[in-house]
């Protein structure tokens, strides 16, 4: 059994990034953000927020152009993310990169990624060194399960398991690629199958259940840890939303929508909370409150933080 801080936490980090998006959006309808490139992860909370309460401080995350709640549930700066979203100075590629663009290597978060698939090649870079250095550090690598296709998804894999590197790969199967369904884009649905076909366990998780997620993020990371390879996690989840704004998911089914969208991780969450007698009503709603004040405190960080300027533009950059 968790203790109480522990099963808190992960409501606290699930609604954290849920209000989070939802002040986003209304900071892209406002024409507020520098970009308007922009993936929210509604819906998938729980898969950010279990994998990464599984982590250890000294471990290493990449993520992806869908990646908000990953940096948020590795603990980030909110105020340094809606700045960057902003375009601000403050932000963490000093509001050069924008909404796919956040990083905190101080954090052990190597990048989210615009590249479908291109941040699976940094972990396991990563994981290679670890490996060499025998740093005691596991690498998560969160992904798509369009990314999954990828040729770099496949080489990945196979070097990974053939070294046994300390990687966690971590699939959130929200079910769409942009407008293609996971049935139409590959042959085998079976994560234990596609897992061992690179001679790593391959487990399959509901994505909506924030303790399930924890739990075999747990084992997979503390198997690495140990020196026994990779794992392949395949998280069962849904978008709530398009794809990114202006997309109203035409492809998808509306009674498949319906029926996904209740089975809301957060509320699910919270009715295993209130029946275990750990939250009540009144804790859920000052925990709001709590959100909506550090949202705020984050969103006029941002606002008065000086946008970065055009002759800057060509500062740390490579080339
Ligand atoms: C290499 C590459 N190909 C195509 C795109 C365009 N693109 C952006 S997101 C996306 C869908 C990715 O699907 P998935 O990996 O399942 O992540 P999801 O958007 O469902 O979170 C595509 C094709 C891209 N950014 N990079």
């Amino acid at each position: 059994m968790e203790d109480r801080d522990t099963l808190v936490n992960l409501y606290y980090t699930m609604v954290l990034i849920r209000r989070t998006e939802e002040k986003i959006l209304e900071l892209l309808l406002q024409g507020k953000l520098a970009s308007s490139m922009c993936h929210v992860s509604i819906g998938q909370e729980a898969v950010a927020t279990g994998v990464c309460s599984a982590m250890q401080p000294q471990d290493y995350l990449t993520s992806t152009h869908r990646g908000h709640g990953h940096i948020i549930a590795r603990g980030g700066d909110l105020r340094r993310i809606i700045a960057e979203l902003l375009g601000r100075e403050t932000g963490y590629c000093k509001g050069r990169g924008g909404s796919m663009h956040l990083v905190d290597v101080q954090l052990g978060h190597l990048g989210s990624n615009g590249i479908v698939g291109g941040h699976i090649g940094i972990a396991t870079g990563a994981a290679l060194w670890s490996s060499l250095q025998n740093d005691g550090r596991v690498t998560v690598a969160f992904f798509g399960e369009g990314a999954m296709t990828e040729g770099i998804f496949h080489e990945a894999a196979n070097m990974a398991a053939l070294w046994r590197l300390p990687i966690v790969f971590v699939c959130e199967n929200n079910q769409y690629a942009m407008s293609l369904p996971w049935t139409h884009a590959t042959a085998e649905h079976s994560f234990a199958r596609k897992g061992e076909a690179y001679g790593m366990p391959g487990i399959e998780v509901d994505g909506q259940d924030v303790l399930a997620v924890r739990q075999v993020a747990l084992q997979a990371i503390e198997r690495a840890r140990r020196g026994e390879g990779p794992t392949l996690i395949g998280a069962q989840t849904y978008r709530f939303l398009g794809h990114s704004r202006g997309d109203p998911s035409p492809y998808r089914d509306k009674e498949e929508e319906a029926r996904q969208r209740a089975r809301d991780p957060i509320r699910l969450y919270q009715e295993h909370l209130f029946r275990e007698g750990i939250m009540t009503q009144a804790d859920v709603d000052a925990l709001e409150a709590k959100v909506a004040e550090v949202i705020a405190d984050a969103v006029r960080f941002a606002e008065e933080s000086p946008p970065a300027t055009l002759d800057s533009v060509l500062e740390d950059v490579f080339a």
